[in-house]
């Protein structure tokens, strides 16, 4: 989608959600207006016994008054007609953490190394995206494999994201939490 139109974005065909399963690690963010998890930021996929699928997530947050603290977090994932589009109700352990339901599409992966996940949360009058965010996980803690850049490039760039990211760092903040 050259024409940024939200749209015209493609998914992953055939998203097969107990592949997608288990821990992905936050390698770079690209940021929503008023951002919320900054960094160490690690998800947990699950299929529950019903078929939903839900994700808890850690991460680095500052709340008010500048108290850094580990957010844990909890979606549910709520079907579309397209496999690979969800809608991400989500919310914290504790009440002052931020609440919201968002678009969650799976734009690419191949369930062992690389996904591409996508989020607007608003729609400019030109179908282009106005507010919106999106997570490049990887399986490795260390970042994508070399094998993987070129073709995460490109994925950001169809979503018209290329040069809006930033590396999400991994030190090691949240492990105790
Ligand atoms: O960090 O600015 C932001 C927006 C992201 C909010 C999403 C929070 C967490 C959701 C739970 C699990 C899914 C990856």
């Amino acid at each position: 989608a050259q024409d940024c139109l939200v749209s015209n974005i493609t998914v992953k065909q055939d998203f097969d959600r107990m592949r997608y399963q288990g821990t992905w690690y936050a390698v770079a963010k690209k940021d929503p207006v008023g951002l919320f998890l900054l960094d160490n930021i690690v998800a947990n996929f699950k299929v529950e016994e019903d078929g939903t699928m839900t994700a808890t997530a850690m991460g680095r947050v500052i709340i008010l008054n500048n108290w850094e603290i580990c957010a844990n977090m909890f979606g549910t994932f709520e079907d579309t007609e397209d496999p690979a589009r969800f809608k991400m109700k989500y919310w914290g352990a504790a009440s002052y953490l931020q609440t919201g339901y968002d678009d969650h599409w799976i734009i690419d992966t191949d369930y062992d190394n690389y996904a591409i996940h996508y989020s607007c949360r608003e729609l400019d009058v030109d179908g282009t995206c106005l507010d919106g965010y999106s997570f490049i996980f990887s399986r490795h803690p260390d970042g994508l494999r070399p094998e993987d850049q070129k073709n995460v490039t490109e994925k950001k760039q169809e979503i018209c994201f290329l040069g809006k990211y930033r590396r999400v760092s991994h030190t090691g903040f949240c492990d105790s939490a």
